[in-house]
This record gives C-alpha cells, structure tokens and sequence, in this order.
C-alpha cells in the first residue's frame, strides 16, 4: 500500500483538473440545473479562514450535485473595489488596482490549492472594464425607469472614510467600515428608488422558504412597515387660538390618543421650526438644540434610554377633533425623515413622550385607562377633558379604555383596536385625516466621494443639467494615473470630469461621484450566468435558465445590506424585462464564524489569526476540508482546535489505508447478498444504513453527521478487513468504492486519487454517480426485542424482523416460562421490533 502523500497528490490532480478542464460548466440542458454561490471575497489580501470555511461548505455542496446529476454552476469572483484598496494606495504610493489585483492573485492561488471546484473561466473582478461597464448601464436603464435621483440633503458624512454613507451602513451610529461617529452634511447625493420596492420586498420574504428565521426578521425590521395615519393640525396664530389656513400633519400609528395629544412636536432641521422661530425671544435656545442634534446620529437620537432634549417654539396648533391649542415644541428624539417629521405628543400612551412631558412639565391628559387603574372608575363615562395631569410613573403601554376621548370614550383602544379605526373614519369623512402606511426603509444612497469605484455615468451640464452618458460611451473608465498618494481626487483631476454635453455639445462636467461598491455586488450573480458577454450585462436566456441560486452561502453580516440590495435589483431587472425571477437565491446558509482556541473572534489587530497555509502546508487541502467540515455544522460557530485538524489528518490516512485494503481484496462482480455469510451480512447491513444516513445529511448540508456515517463505514470495514474469516471480495470492493465516493465532496484529491490507483477507475470520481444505498437492505433480519412481566424486564429474545405478533408473543413467554409458572396470562401486548409486556396474575 503506498503512503499517503498529501502535498504529491494535490498538486497532481490539480494539475490534471484544470487540463482537462473538469469544472467547466457543462451547460447541458438535458440535466437538472444547480447554482451554488459563495459570496465572493474582498480581496484585501490572502483568503482567511472565514473565506475557507465559506468555500469549503460550497464546494463539497458543488461536487456532490455534480455527482447526483445536476448541470452544475459554480462560479468566482472579486468584489474589488472599495476603500481598503484605494487607503493602501495611497500609503505604499502605488495604484489601487495594482494592490488590488496582487491581493486577487494571491487569493486565487488559494482557492486552487484548496481544490475549489470552479468554473474559473467565469471568474471576474468587478473592477474590470468589461465588468462595471454593465454597472453603468443598468444605472442608466435605472434612470431611464425613473430609479435613479439626485437630491440635496442632510446626509452622514464619515470624516474618516472622507465620504457620504448609506443609512445602512451607519450601524450602532457609527461607521460601518471605520467606526467613526459620522457627521451630517446637507450634500447633492445620487440615490437609488428602493423605497417603490418596499412593500414586494417585504411581501416576498414569506416565499423564502429556504432562508433563516432570523435573517428575514432582520430585512422586515429594517424595512420597518407600520400602519396609521396621517392627521392634519391646523397652524394656529401667535395668539395660539386662532386657525391659520397652514395645516401641519402628522403620522401617527395611534390615532386613537389622539384626544390625549398634549403638545406638539418639530425636528431640530425642521425648516418650519426655523421659521416660527426667526427673530422671536425663542429662537438662540432653538439654534443651540439645532447644533447639539446635528452632532447626534439619528438612531441614537431615537434611543429610548437617551435623555431628551427640547425647546418650545412660542407657537400651536389645534387639535383637529376638539380645536384644544397645542404647544409646538422642538425635540431632539424627532425625525425629519420619518413621517411626515412631525408628531403628536401623547404622553399618557407613548413612553419617549411620557419622559419628554416629565421633563418640561407638561401636561399627561389621561384618555387610556385600564380597568384596574382608580380612574378608570371616575373617567369612564367621562366626555370631556377634566383630569389634564396623572402621577404615573410610566406610560399606558397595555390595551385599555379611551375615557375623556369624546365620542369615542368607552371604546377599547390600542394598536390594533377598533377606536384605530372609527377615529381614522370619522376624520376621513371630514377631511382630517387619512390611512396610511410608511416604511423606515429609506432611498438607497449610492454616491461615494471616492476613487476606487464604479464611475456614476453621468455629466452635469449647465444648460441641460444632468445627462446620462451616451450607451455607446461606456465604460466610463476609471482613470489609472492619479496621484492619490498626494492627496488626487476625481473632483480634482481634469481629464476625467473635463467633457461635453452630451445632448446640446458645450463643456460640461462629468460627474466624478462612484458607485456604493454594494451595486457591485448586486448583480454579479447574474453576470456569472454568462460572464463574456460584451452586448448586455447578460442573455436572459441564461440568466432564467440558472437562476434564481438554488443555494448561496455567506456571512451572517450580509444580513441586511447585501442581500437586500440584490434582492431589490433582482425585481428591478425582473421589470425591465431583463429576467424572470422576482428573487435572487432560493436557499441561503449563513455560516458561523471561525473563532481562535479561546473562542475569540480573529482578527489582524488581536494577532489571533490562523492562516489557511498553517494548515495545507503541514497536513494538506483534504484534511484541511474535513476538519473544517468535521468540526461543526455549517450554521453554527466554532472555536479553531489542533486537535480536530490532527484527529482529521489520522482519519484521512486510515481511511486511505482500508480503501487500499479493500480494493486489493476486492473483485468485480456485483454482490449476491442471498450468498453473504453472517459477518458479510453484518457490514452489508452497515454500509446500507450508514449510506443512507450519510445521504440525507449531505442533503440537508449536515457534513459534520455526513463525516460520521462515512467513518462508521471505514470502521466497519477496517474490522471486516482485519480481523480473520473470509471476505466478501465483491463486497470488499463496493464499499471501497462507496468510502471513496462519499467522501469526493469533501477530500477531493483523495478521493481521485484511490478512484483511479486503488480502484483502477479511468474517468474522474465527479463523472461517477453518487453511490446507492438500500434503505431495506439496512433493516436488520432479526431483532432483539425485550420481554416483560408486568412492566419488569426479565429477559430478552431474537426474533425474525418480520415476524407475526403471534408468533413474537408465543416466543416471549416461551423465554419466561420459568417465571410465568403457576400464573395465568391475562394478557400479552407486542410492541413491534421493541418489546414484549406479559400481563400475568
Ligand atoms: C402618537 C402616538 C401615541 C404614537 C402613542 C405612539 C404611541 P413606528 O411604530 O415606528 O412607525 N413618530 C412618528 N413620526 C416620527 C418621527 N418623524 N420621529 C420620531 N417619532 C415619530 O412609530 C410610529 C410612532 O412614532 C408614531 O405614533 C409617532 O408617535 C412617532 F400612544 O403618534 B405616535
Ligand atoms: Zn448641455
């Protein structure tokens, strides 16, 4: 038997794959189609376990639908542009792309020496002219449609990054990539329409069967649907009693307090704010809060721990259902992009409200009661507003009464109480009010002041303003010469944004803003369908015959931002009639993180990382794999353990060893289970059992149970061949061949390896079918089964598996007879391939 010579037989198979082409995509419409996807890195240098752990689940997932039959694609890429390539740029004084494409060089030799099994001619790098061209004119089909704007307005700037963020991307208030506490700037910004897509983006997260629980809670939060309505106050003069015909509206998701409306309230950037202020005794105390809140991001400022902060404007307005004059304040805990960014303050039934009236005492009107509370009793019937102040110590967060609330006093009222909706009724008829619906989801922000992206394909022109870039001048393309070591930016550098208009032919600038890097990775997907097109992005006939993924796989950090914006630009193309389907990926698995021994995250800064080389150079690719897939399941974490890659290394090489075994012993002819002796039986029995187990884990991505089943085998097996009595030669030979096949997803070039020099196969083990296994010919023929007197076990006996209930009742008291002696069976109840209970008094 020859010894298991990791490194000589890696290097040798991945050597012939790609000669002989092995994971071209066969693209043979006969067969079953599968797409798996891994997200595909940032090349910010070499791939570090988390990319190994990521890779190795889609790759054992890859090869083994490629043995059960499926058409399969599995592509590559590199999501290459952004910030980390243009930041050491600017430190080394070199090109971003020329540390871009080091990192992707060095990247690649990895994946090859992990035995990835891709398409490699599909591979791409979204900073590839030919890549973000269609970039560009999916922006340009996105404008054409209306999808695309430019607006003013206050937007978060991180001083570090030295750009605009999306909202998404300012996490916890601070920068998602930096960590900075990111500043407001009011900024011309490019936006995509997310928002006409958030109702169908929410709807369809039902449909997505195949995603976590905890990722679709995460999307429908953070596209935040709430039902209401909208309640117009009117403006009242500085008399404060007076209606002005300027009539101010609120969203509110309850309508039904709206009797308990005790003040008013404006956001700090609230331009009507600063106009019933200017040049009033109000208006230095409204500037100071203004500042304060501009240095606040907006999700703390909403933070219902964080003390609020107001002033009053010196102004009211009317309460539509009662004319009661209600002071206007400004508040810090107010949105201006939430709403309509004004709101009703009902302390008695919202809490921040509860807190903000506390503090500058003003009034809590009680219009919610619980029955239990003393003043339901002296309020219930009660019409109008005679209590105007509770000592409470908290807002009324439970359903209750409505008391004092007019008309409607005496009604439950509530979220999703009827008071909800005959109060939204009765303003509608008087033209007050009005349903509505808002979602928190806001625009998606897609301009970045920086270099390294895909270039907006827009040109300001004085007389015309912005004019998209012709299709027959795209790419854009991005400049290779700027100096950005010295501080060059696109805003700078004439030979880029110098142009002429497009439409009327005079000077004009070219917008020199790139794409969020996010866009990028949007539709990569799709390109990897049919990635050297050079008329369109992709044929649809591609495209619809691969997608949507059947599984992708990915960091549980994409929670939000990426797989959302794929989703979105999924249904975008859908409706410009580019593709079929309405979302992107079927199944999603979001792997656990790879942590150090002592259950740290790795990171560069804590000096914890363990590299993949660690690991190939001493003990090989295949070992590396199966411990990574041994260690846990996919979903789950796990702490990094030597122990695990050793335990691996010595199951490799056993299990090497038995396939040897086996396979010397073995011969051609197909099993005659009728002629297997007891022993044969026994390992005939296992491998079926086992094999089927291991199937149904695989089906299910369970590798870590998968690996089980299969070391079970080569246990068995290990015995069969070692201990003394005959062997089964045909036997000998299909379970060898089922230990090597089994296992192919996983250690591939082992397993090629004995396919071809213990089993004297000729085509690759990835042409060969997945082996059968016999759910029947696992059932055991006899079973032991325990025999009862009264619930007591008092012995057990071997019956046939099939036997009749009869018959197993017959044996039982047969094997008890001796204690049965002198009794009279009452009863005898037989529970199948289990157990037998003897009632006897
Ligand atoms: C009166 C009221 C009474 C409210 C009550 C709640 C409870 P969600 O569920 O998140 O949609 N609100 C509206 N616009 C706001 C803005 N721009 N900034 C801050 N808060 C705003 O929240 C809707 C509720 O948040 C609205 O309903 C409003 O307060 C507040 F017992 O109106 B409510
Ligand atoms: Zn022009």
């Amino acid at each position: 038997i020859p010894a298991y010579d990791a490194e000589a037989i890696e290097t040798k198979w991945q050597a012939t794959w790609e000669a002989e082409d092995l994971y071209k995509t066969e693209e043979d419409p006969a067969k079953p189609k599968k797409y798996i996807l891994e997200m595909f890195p940032y090349p910010s240098g070499d791939l570090h376990m988390g990319h190994a752990r990521n890779y190795t689940i889609g790759d054992a997932m890859a090869r083994q639908a490629r043995m059960r039959g499926f058409d399969v694609l599995h592509p590559m890429g590199f999501d290459a542009f952004g910030l980390p390539a243009e930041n050491a740029a600017i430190k080394h004084h070199t090109q971003a792309s020329v540390w871009t494409h080091q990192n992707i060089d060095q990247a690649v030799r990895t994946m090859r020496r992990m035995g990835f099994s891709y398409d490699y001619d599909r591979m791409f790098n979204t900073c590839d002219p030919e890549y973000y061209k269609w970039g560009q004119w999916i922006f340009l089909k996105m404008w054409e449609k209306g999808l695309v704007y430019r607006d003013t307005s206050p937007v978060n700037w991180c001083p570090t990054c030295q750009t605009v963020l999306a909202n998404e991307q300012v996490t916890d208030g601070v920068c998602w990539r930096c960590g900075s506490v990111p500043e407001k700037r009011e900024l011309s910004q490019w936006y995509f329409r997310i928002t006409d897509y958030s109702q169908e983006l929410l709807d369809d997260l039902d449909r997505l069967d195949g995603w976590p629980e905890r990722v679709k809670a995460m999307q429908a939060n953070w596209i935040g649907r709430s039902e209401g309505a909208e309640i117009d106050f009117a403006l009242a003069d500085p008399d404060g009693r007076t209606p002005t015909d300027r009539t101010i509206s609120v969203f509110t998701t309850r309508p039904d307090t709206l009797f308990g409306v005790s003040f008013f309230l404006l956001p700090p950037e609230s331009p009507l704010a600063a106009e019933l202020v200017a040049g009033t005794a109000y208006e230095p105390a409204f500037a100071e809060l203004k500042a304060a809140a501009e240095k606040v991001s907006s999700v703390d400022r909403q933070g219902s721990e964080r003390e609020k902060h107001g002033v009053f404007t010196g102004r009211y307005v009317l309460n539509p259902v009662n004319g009661r004059p209600a002071p206007i304040w400004v508040a810090d805990y107010v949105l201006m992009d939430y709403g309509t960014g004004a709101v009703m303050g009902v302390p008695c039934g919202d809490q921040r409200d509860f807190d903000f009236a506390r503090k500058y005492d003003l009034e809590i009107a009680p219009i919610i009661c619980a029955p239990d509370d003393p003043l339901y009793d002296e309020l219930k019937d009660e019409r109008e507003l005679r209590v105007r102040s509770v000592d409470w110590d908290r807002a009324m967060a439970a359903e209750g009464y409505l008391v004092q609330s007019g008309p409607f006093t005496g009604m439950r009222g509530g979220k999703h109480s009827e008071a909800v909706d005959k109060i939204i009724d009765f303003l509608a008829e008087r033209g007050l009010g009005r349903k509505t619906v808002q979602f928190r989801l806001r625009d998606w922000l897609i301009s970045r002041q920086r270099y390294w992206g895909n270039p907006i394909p827009m040109i300001h022109c004085d007389c015309c303003g912005d004019v998209p870039v012709p299709y027959e001048d795209l790419p854009v393309t991005l400049p290779d010469d700027l100096d950005l070591g010295a501080g060059e930016t696109l805003a700078e550098y004439a030979p880029f944004y110098e142009t002429t208009c497009p439409r009327c032919g005079r000077p004009a600038r070219r917008i020199t803003d790139t794409m969020d890097t996010f866009t990028c990775s949007s539709w990569y997907y799709l390109r990897y369908c049919d990635p050297h097109n050079d008329e369109m992005p992709f044929s649809k006939e591609a495209v619809d015959r691969w997608m949507p993924a059947d599984n992708y796989i990915g960091g549980i950090e994409h929670a939000i931002l990426h797989l959302l914006y794929s989703r979105f630009f999924t249904k975008v193309l859908r409706d410009l009639g580019l593709i079929d389907a309405d979302e992107p990926f079927t199944n999603l698995l979001c792997q656990g993180m790879v942590k150090d021994e002592r259950g740290e995250t790795m990171s560069k800064s804590k000096g914890n990382v363990v590299p993949p080389s660690s690991v190939i150079d001493p003990y090989g690719a295949d070992t590396m794999r199966l411990a990574i897939l041994f260690i846990a399941p996919p979903e789950k974490d796990f702490n990094w353990d030597e122990e695990v890659v050793a335990g691996a290394n010595r199951f490799i090489k056993r299990a090497w060893r038995v396939v040897w075994q086996l396979a010397q012993a073995g011969g051609e002819s197909p099993v005659d289970v009728a002629s297997l002796d007891a022993r044969s039986k026994a390992l005939w029995r296992s491998l079926n059992a086992l094999g089927v187990k291991c199937t149904s884990d695989f089906d299910r991505g369970q590798f870590n149970t998968a690996i089980s089943a299969v070391m079970e085998i080569t246990n068995a097996a290990s015995k069969y061949v070692s201990e003394p009595g005959e062997r089964d030669a045909a036997l000998c030979r299909r379970v060898a061949g089922a230990i090597v096949r089994t296992l192919a997803p996983i250690c591939p070039h082992w397993a090629e390896e004995l396919w071809h020099e213990a089993l004297g196969q000729q085509g690759s083990v990835y042409d060969a079918a997945w082996p059968e296994f016999d759910a029947n010919a696992a059932r055991a023929d006899e079973v032991q089964i325990a025999v009862q007197i009264k619930g007591k076990v008092r012995a057990h006996v071997t019956v046939p598996a099939d036997a009749p209930d009869d018959d197993v009742a017959g044996l039982a008291q047969e094997a008890v007879a001796a204690q049965l002696a002198g009794k009279t069976v009452k009863k005898v109840i037989v529970i199948k391939g289990r157990l037998v209970n003897i009632v006897a008094v």
